[in-house]
């Protein structure tokens, strides 16, 4: 920990935070570190951060490992840089420990971001006090606060944790391959339901016409019609390694910001994000409190004159009055 960390508290966080508003990366860096291990240094950087938010476009990349979302991610963001944008990525990795810092397969996948001068971010949240539904939007929020957009998570879709994702993002995009991560997982996972955006990637490979034929059906069948006003969410082919379809994607990515802020829809979004957010705490605040009226009166809570539920409520009823 340096210094400025660990020196006058809140007001070193606000220096990293207008440092990082004036484009100081490594300060963006350094916000985000502390956004990751949680605890009190994170909520300054909240607090920090949260006038200074410009509504980023946040964009959600989920699907099945290795489907090629890091390549997507890389292709994607190349282009916006050179188109004058500003993107993020924030690589999420929720199965490592928070030690685990870069992933390197993420960072070879990204090279060419890297080069445009997209800012790149792997953040692992296995052990994060308050877990993935705290740690992400709080870097959200630094990334959108110094200025970049759009923000894209990337996140291994593994169950729970793209759902979760689905909560900080205004666009969803799926990822899907021919073979492992076809439509019918896709579908399985219950990712047709959160996807705003499809990509059939790796359309240099056999099946990826059927993969595609797939997931239209599923699409045509099912009754989810997608999020914005009933609509059936794109299916954007692309061969990511060559770029092909990249330009299509970008299209659509923009183009689904553009229908969300044409409504309510973009603002209700956001509002539910937040709902989510403000959740999130008070459970890991409640969690916490309830830790410590345990520890105090751990004797009580296993008297056995008294049921489990009853000494919880007890406790509950004197932390909440
Ligand atoms: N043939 C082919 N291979 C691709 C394509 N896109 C990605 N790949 C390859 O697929 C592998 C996985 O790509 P990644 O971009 O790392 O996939 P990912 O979804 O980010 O993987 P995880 O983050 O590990 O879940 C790499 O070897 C890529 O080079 C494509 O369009 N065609
Ligand atoms: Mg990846």
């Amino acid at each position: 920990m340096g210094p400025t960390e660990t020196g006058s508290g809140s007001s070193a966080v606000a220096e990293l935070a207008e440092a990082s508003r004036s484009g100081d990366r490594r300060a963006t860096a350094r916000l985000l570190s502390l956004v990751e291990r949680g605890g009190p240094q994170a909520d300054e950087v909240a607090s920090a951060t949260h006038f200074h938010v410009g509504g980023a476009h946040v964009v959600g990349v989920t699907g099945a490992p290795g489907s090629g979302k890091s390549t997507i991610t890389n292709s994607l963001t190349t282009l916006l840089a050179e188109a004058g944008r500003r993107p993020a990525v924030l690589a999420v990795d929720p199965s490592s420990p928070l030690t685990g810092g870069a992933i390197l397969g993420d960072r070879v996948r990204m090279n060419g971001a890297a080069e445009a001068g997209v800012f790149i971010r792997s953040m692992a949240t296995r052990g994060h006090a308050g877990g993935l539904a705290l740690a992400v939007p709080g870097a959200v929020r630094v990334l959108d606060a110094a200025g970049f957009d759009p923000v894209i998570i990337e996140t291994v879709g593994v169950g729970q944790v793209e759902v979760d994702v689905t909560d900080a993002a205004d666009t969803t995009v799926v990822v899907v391959a021919p073979g492992w991560g076809d439509a019918v997982q896709a579908n399985k996972a219950g990712l047709l339901e959160v996807a705003d955006l499809f990509v059939v990637n790796k359309a240099d490979r056999p099946g990826a016409d059927d993969a595609r034929r797939d997931l239209d059906l599923m699409l045509d069948l099912s009754t989810i019609t997608g999020r914005v006003g009933g609509e059936r969410p794109s299916v954007t082919m692309t061969t990511a390694t060559e770029g092909d379809g990249i330009a299509e994607l970008a299209e659509a990515v923009v183009g689904h910001l553009g229908r969300l802020s044409d409504g309510e829809e973009l603002a209700q979004r956001r509002e539910r994000r937040r709902l989510a957010e403000v959740r999130a705490h008070l459970g890991h605040l409640l969690e916490g409190a309830g830790e410590e009226v345990l520890a105090t009166e751990a004797s009580k809570a296993t008297n056995p004159a008294e049921s489990p539920m009853m000494v919880a409520r007890r406790l509950a009823a004197g932390l909440l009055g």
